[in-house]
């Protein structure tokens, strides 16, 4: 056994006030009921119709249910308790859904990471959380996740069981697949597992921060919030019973998970079906197969599902209806072809892990579709848009955004420090990005003051980029910064002022982030060298001047 966990995960979460959290209860918007136990009023309902498809597997709600619970009694064999973390890196999957599903039976918290993660990452959230085990797949792409798993355990203070979702097994891991059998007695299962349903206001899942520190934060979603996440969500996008809802995107990622993703199927009986790739030709093939209605993508994705489409290539999408792009910024463009090249309503989803989901309606004009990116989901979610001093901006003025809500949580886990500059003293969640609120209540989002660059949705802290490079003795100063991309939005580009008599090329960066383990989208993808950096009146360095360079640069190159 290695050490008890220090803290139950409800001690390092910031709640909402008393007061606060008593009116969204008596307004509704939390129900007072675990997450899980929504997905299974739906399988009382409609235990035969099919919950989700993976290739060739296809489980129904009763199915689900046996193998989640299933899940679920094995994880407490395996000596999880409610409370305690496990980090999750799953490539999508029906192993993924069901582990999930077990672990919110019990409130085993799942850590949310993403397939692009490697061991720096991993590490890191499986020491802040604490986690007691981990999941990942076998070999992907010629790496070892399982290795990887393992050695991430030896180092860990709290880590015991790395859990695999394919492949052979070696020595000390647990087969996720067996872990994922339907439980032998599956009603008998399922009352045992009642009698211990997690608290609603508790933490259902950790989901990571975009973030602009160093590594992502720990965001505690509850049960009550969470489910009112995906089920509000799933109104706004008209979800139903007859919706088949493709997940492309990883479904750890919030958008896809509940946005209203896949439990937003989940909650009002409609299907999941698994992609293993945004490949448009694999995806063309499935959304025509298994008929599917919506999907949620970012917009590099869009772009190449388009370019795909424009040359009629021949597939029979008329089952989809709906388009969901978010993650980063759609171009007008680009958006305005969704419909013409694909047949299907464009939503734009101006949304965030920390909670606050926008969304343009179904029935907006055309030019709002295209041109915003939506308004608030929920009656309850306040905006304001501020200047530099924290002071309302006018109507159509750009500023930055605030919000607080009934599923905006008032702050991160275990981040006092990172807090007090994320939030304000009256809770409200400085989401960092610049947008105008339109007269009609639409936002449009036109750039961000934080120090974070987004590519293709997956977001990368600056600061982080710039600590590994000043690990090179060449370096003197450092900055990282965006670069406009035609086909991922940005990549992330190094300037570097090298120390006197030291040079730096941009293999020797990478060198440092691989090393370190650290996801590949974080790797810089080009190098300038410098003399010296401009800086802001305060003497900080002057990104928005250098975002402009590399843009300008870039435009010379070209021309
Ligand atoms: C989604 O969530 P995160 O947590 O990965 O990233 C949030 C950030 C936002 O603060 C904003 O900077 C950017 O991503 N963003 C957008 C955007 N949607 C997100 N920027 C411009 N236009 C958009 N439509 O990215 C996310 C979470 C739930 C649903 C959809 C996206």
């Amino acid at each position: 056994m290695k050490t008890e966990a220090i803290s139950p995960t409800s001690a390092g979460t910031v709640p909402w006030p008393p007061e606060v959290a008593a009116r969204y209860l008596a307004e509704g918007y939390w129900e007072g009921k675990p997450l899980a136990e929504h997905v299974l009023a739906q399988a009382d309902a409609t235990p035969d119709a099919v919950a989700v498809v993976d290739g060739a597997m296809r489980l129904t709600y009763a199915e689900l249910v046996a193998r989640a619970d299933g899940a679920a009694l094995r994880l407490r064999e395996l000596g999880l308790r409610p409370d305690d973390r496990i980090v999750v890196q799953l490539p999508n999957g029906w192993q993924f859904i069901v582990l999930t599903l077990g672990c919110l039976r019990v409130g085993v918290v799942p850590v949310m990471a993403l397939p692009a993660h490697r061991s720096h990452e991993l590490t890191y959230l499986a020491e802040h959380a604490e986690a007691k085990a981990i999941a990942v797949p076998g070999v992907i792409k010629d790496f070892d996740h399982e290795a990887m798993a393992h050695r991430i355990a030896e180092d860990s203070a709290t880590v015991e069981h790395v859990l695999v979702a394919a492949g052979e097994p070696r020595e000390h891991s647990v087969d996720l697949r067996a872990l994922c059998a339907p439980a032998e007695h599956p009603a008998q299962a399922r009352a045992e597992i009642d009698r211990a349903a997690p608290d609603p206001s508790s933490v259902a899942v950790f989901l990571l921060s975009g973030g602009t520190t160093g590594l992502p934060k720990l965001i505690a979603r509850t049960h009550n919030d969470y489910t009112y996440n995906a089920k509000r969500a799933g109104e706004v996008c008209g979800f139903g019973p007859d919706t088949v809802y493709l997940g492309v995107l990883p479904l750890s990622h919030n958008f896809p998970l509940a946005c209203p993703g896949i439990f937003g199927a989940f909650l009002v009986g409609g299907r999941v079906v698994v992609a293993s790739s945004p490949d448009p030709a694999k995806v063309f093939d499935l959304i025509e197969r298994e008929r599917v209605t919506v999907t949620a993508v970012v917009p590099a994705v869009a772009q190449r599902w388009l370019e795909f489409a424009d040359g009629g290539d021949g597939h029979d999408l008329s089952s989809l209806r709906v388009l969901q792009v978010g993650g980063a910024r759609f171009a007008d463009e680009v958006a305005r072809r969704v419909k013409p090249v694909l047949g299907c309503t464009l939503q734009q989803v101006f949304g965030m892990a920390e909670g606050l989901l926008n969304y343009t309606r179904l029935d907006d004009p055309d030019d709002v579709i295209a041109q915003t990116q939506g308004r608030p989901m929920c009656a309850a979610d306040e905006i304001k848009v501020v200047d530099e001093f924290d002071r309302a901006v006018g109507v159509g003025e750009p500023g930055v955004l605030l919000t607080r809500g009934p599923y905006t949580p008032r702050g991160y886990y275990r981040a006092a420090e990172q807090n007090a500059k994320a939030f304000t003293d009256d809770g409200w969640y400085r989401t960092g990005d610049i947008v105008r609120l339109r007269p009609d209540g639409n936002l449009v989002v036109e750039g961000r003051d934080k120090d974070m660059i987004n590519r293709a949705g997956e977001k990368v802290s600056a600061e982080e980029v710039e600590n590994f490079a000043y690990q090179l003795p060449g370096v003197s100063l450092a900055a990282a910064v965006a670069m406009p991309d035609p086909d991922v939005g940005e990549r992330v580009c190094l300037y570097v002022v090298p120390q006197p008599g030291g040079s730096v090329v941009l293999d020797d960066v990478r060198a440092v982030l691989e090393q370190a383990g650290a996801a590949r989208f974080k790797w810089p993808e080009r190098l300038v060298i410098v003399d010296d950096l401009p800086t802001t009146k305060v003497g900080k360095i002057d990104k928005k001047t250098l975002r402009a360079d590399i843009a300008r640069r870039i435009q010379q190159e070209q021309a």
